[in-house]
């Protein structure tokens, strides 16, 4: 059935993609670009000779996109991030142009199955989490709604780490993506650009000794090569770009000749020119400060500006149109030395003066914040900052000396609010704020969700917001239904088609029509057989890579994300303790089959994250194996979460776990790709899980908490976590049960400390969110065991998420940020 249907997605692009002329073209690509013949040809050459056919059908298409783009002068949008979580692209890409069905059908015909050798495709995770994933998407969705568009980000050669789990702690291991090559990308040599650090900064003066110009000599010099990579929109209309670069020393061997006899000298300097490019950072929070980070920064931030006004001057002629012609946004604070690079090139490299450089550059960019998480607030030490990027330095100072004249005259700020505005904070040690660098320099600065953006106008903003009002705007995350929907639910993607129609295909909100197929039981019979299938084919997936078996007609209640104190999976932990007291102690009570799946990565110096790990591990290990709760109860702890894993998770889940301290998540994409595929949420008042609310509708999400003003108001007036742990007896007794080392005999003491910080201060409100919890697991409970009204609600939630796609996002940021017409 799931063939048949989406065959008629097919055929949008391609003139010729019946499974005949695209069996010939596999063998050709194998013979000629592979070198091989069908005999010999190991699952990894079908593979790239796949793609290969696909690609050469996406490359006219790009082609003609990069030329409309230029023949319509049209404005190009600029998005640069240090992260973009892709995943794998060929189903992707496949599914996209219209040929997936073909293609399967043309491999089939040679004896390969597509879905084995699609496993085959490195899984590209240059991201750590939401912010890199929320970049993908948007890459896809700007590509689909017609939005002239690059991306810029580093083609780093270790993308995120690959986690094992051994013994129950998480285990690091590099993860090579680019071992078998990539058939998607394109090395551009002539695309390559000079980037300095360090040296000096040279004032000339004009004939009549007037300062003219600075001119910046670095120490040190290395090359950005550009890795172009084809991004395909919905139906194969858009090709774009996105831009990846790579770093080179500028030439190793004249390096040694110039170290005259200092080979190993010179080769290390080669080396650590390239180890820029070498390693994603894997941390996602508390901002380690380290040199190779801010270089990372400014490398990829300067080769993608001088590449952004090489374009546009060879097109235009005259820098002071770039406004017009370029919106560049930053995705957090990461390229926030764009700021301060785009200055450079305006003053230094073209001699525009500071007043009508300052007005254009803070034309051309637009900022996303991402976290309120104070320590992942980017800030640099100055002496740091000057001694990589001394010019840039001087610029920055230049730029704060403007703002603090603005906030001065304007009369309204006090000593204190100024030292707030500031892009130098004071202190024993001075540092510059990436944020307020950002805020500064940019005409818009949006946060990702109602909630996000609110606080930030009361929070980390509050001063820049009073001195620049009206800067500050919310553009609620979304997620593509492409791959979300379509590509990783093709049974549902197939019932909604038979049922609504294929309008939702080209515009996601159109599933709205599915709503009133929630009071039709047989509808409802074929969803439950939908959501059956994928939770079968989650359990093959957790039987064969970790052995433990599960039973698909139980709740399958999954959190899956980077794992984080305030994300609270101790919350989730805990409650499954508790509830495995209570079947243990009730077993005469009627318990309801669960599930809890766990999936995520700790950054590797995050002691607590590492340890939330082991523990669910311990847990899972003595429920999983307890005769006593006879299957009622298993935690699963699957290892190496990733976008491929979602992809299999996503749609298996009955109950999607959103259950962050009030305030603290910016947003989440996660809870939408759940709802979006048929999971209710438990959740709290944060981040996206509101407008979720408001339109999935009370009845159909399962919210609990204290709310982001509660949380406030706790900390404020003295919250005594120890005094709501004994009044919690079943909260007691599971950290009791913990702490004295049921689920650690060989060691007792692992999670003394973990748990005392509860007793002690529980920033994140653990215990206090904990009764709230658990009853409302118990209200999960009930509406479970009524069928009929769970499958009503999860449909809802269905026909509702259309809202959530990353088109609406897009088309929002394209019309109230950038300025172009899609
Ligand atoms: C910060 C740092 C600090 C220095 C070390 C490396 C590093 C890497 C990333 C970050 C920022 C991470 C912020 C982030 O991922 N925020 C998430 O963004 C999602 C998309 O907007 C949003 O849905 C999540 O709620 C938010 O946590």
């Amino acid at each position: 059935m799931a063939s048949a249907m989406t065959t008629k997605i097919s055929r949008t692009v391609l003139a010729t993609s019946d499974p005949e002329t695209l069996a010939a073209e596999i063998l050709r690509a194998l013979k000629y670009r592979v070198g091989k013949d069908m005999t010999v040809a190991k699952p990894h050459d079908w593979l790239t000779a796949a793609i290969q056919v696909v690609r050469d059908r996406i490359i006219d298409q790009w082609i003609r996109s990069t030329k409309e783009a230029y023949d319509r002068r049209e404005k190009r949008v600029y998005y640069l991030s240090l992260e973009f979580l892709i995943g794998r692209l060929m189903r992707d890409a496949f599914s996209n142009v219209g040929v997936l069905d073909d293609m399967r059908v043309a491999l089939r015909s040679l004896g390969v199955d597509i879905d084995v050798i699609a496993a085959l495709e490195p899984d590209a995770a240059l991201g750590n989490g939401g912010l890199g994933r929320l970049a993908a998407c948007f890459m896809e969705s700007m590509a689909t709604v017609d939005v002239p568009a690059h991306g810029y980000g580093i083609r780093y050669e270790n993308g995120m780490f690959r986690q094992e789990i051994s013994d129950g702690w998480q285990v690091e291991l590099p993860e090579n993506w680019l071992d078998h090559g990539n058939p998607w990308e394109f090395e551009r040599r002539e695309r390559s650009f000079e980037v300095g650090y360090g040296g000096q900064v040279e004032s000339l003066t004009d004939k009549d000794g007037i300062l003219d110009r600075h001119v910046w000599k670095p120490a040190e010099r290395i090359l950005a090569v550009a890795y172009d990579t084809p991004v395909v929109g919905w139906r194969g209309k858009r090709v774009n770009t996105l831009r990846l670069w790579s770093s080179l020393a500028i030439d190793p061997i004249l390096l040694a000749a110039f170290n005259a006899g200092d080979h190993v000298g010179a080769l290390r300097d080669s080396n650590k020119a390239e180890a820029l490019s070498k390693v994603l950072y894997p941390a996602d929070s508390t901002s380690a400060g380290q040199e190779l980070r801010l270089r990372q920064e400014y490398f990829f931030t300067t080769a993608s500006l001088q590449d952004i006004v090489q374009r546009h001057l060879s097109q235009f002629g005259d820098l002071l149109s770039l406004p017009d012609q370029a919106a560049i946004h930053l995705n957090d604070t990461h390229p926030a030395v764009a700021v301060a690079e785009l200055m450079r090139l305006f003053m230094d490299v073209h001699g525009v003066d500071f007043d009508k450089s300052w007005d254009a550059v803070k034309r051309t960019f637009a900022y996303t914040n991402h976290t309120l998480l104070p320590e992942a607030l980017e800030s640099w030490p100055v002496s740091l900052f000057d001694r990589l990027l001394p010019r840039h330095m001087q610029i920055i100072y230049a730029i704060n000396a403007q703002v603090l004249l603005e906030a001065r005259s304007s009369g309204h700020f006090n000593d204190e609010q100024i030292r707030r505005i500031s892009l130098i904070q004071e202190g024993t040690e001075r540092r510059v704020r990436m944020g307020n660098l950002a805020f500064s320099g940019s005409h818009s600065v949006n946060g990702v969700s109602a909630l996000h953006t609110e606080l930030m106008k009361v929070t980390v903003f509050a001063d820049l917001h009073r001195l620049y009002p009206g800067r500050i705007n919310n553009k609620t995350n979304g997620i593509t239904p492409r791959r979300w929907l379509f590509q990783c639910n093709a049974g549902l993607t197939d019932l909604a088609r038979e049922t609504i129609g294929d309008k939702f295909l080209d515009n996601i909100e159109e599933l709205k029509a599915l709503d009133k197929f929630a009071d039709d039981a047989a509808f409802r019979d074929s969803f439950a057989a939908v959501k059956r299938a994928n939770k079968e084919r989650l359990a093959n997936y957790v039987a064969g890579r970790i052995g433990v078996k599960v039973d698909p007609s139980a709740l399958f209640d999954i959190q899956i994300k980077r794992i984080h104190e305030y994300k609270r999976q101790l919350l989730n932990i805990i409650e499954a303790v508790a509830l495995y007291d209570q079947i243990r102690s009730h077993p005469e009570r009627e318990w309801l089959p669960r599930v809890k799946f766990f999936g995520g990565k700790a950054a590797p110096s995050y002691h607590n994250a590492k340890l939330i790990i082991k523990l669910a591990n311990d847990v899972a290990k003595v429920i999983n194996r307890d005769p006593a709760v006879r299957g009622l109860l298993k935690v699963v702890f699957v290892p190496n979460y990733n976008v491929s894993l979602a992809e299999i998770m996503m749609p298996a889940a009955d109950l999607s776990e959103q259950i962050s301290t009030a305030g603290m998540e910016a947003s989440g994409t996660g809870n939408m790709k759940f709802a979006l595929n048929g999971a209710l949420t438990i959740g709290t008042l944060d981040g996206a899980n509101v407008e979720m609310k408001e339109h999935v509708g009370d009845d159909n999400i399962f919210i609990f908490g204290l709310t982001t003003n509660e949380v406030a108001e706790r900390r404020n007036n003295g919250y005594d976590p120890r005094a709501v742990i004994e009044g919690s007896p079943e909260l007691s007794q599971a950290l009791s049960a913990i702490s004295s080392g049921v689920f650690s005999p060989d060691d007792p003491q692992r999670y003394r400390e973990l748990l005392g910080g509860l007793y002690e201060h529980d920033w994140f409100m653990v215990a206090a969110d904990f009764d709230a919890y658990a009853a409302t697991q118990r209200q999960v409970d009930k509406v479970w065991r009524n069928g009929p009204d769970w499958y009503a609600k999860a449909i809802r939630n269905v026909a509702r998420m259309g809202w959530f796609s990353s088109d609406r996002t897009i088309r929002q940021y394209a019309k109230e940020i950038w300025n172009v017409v899609p």
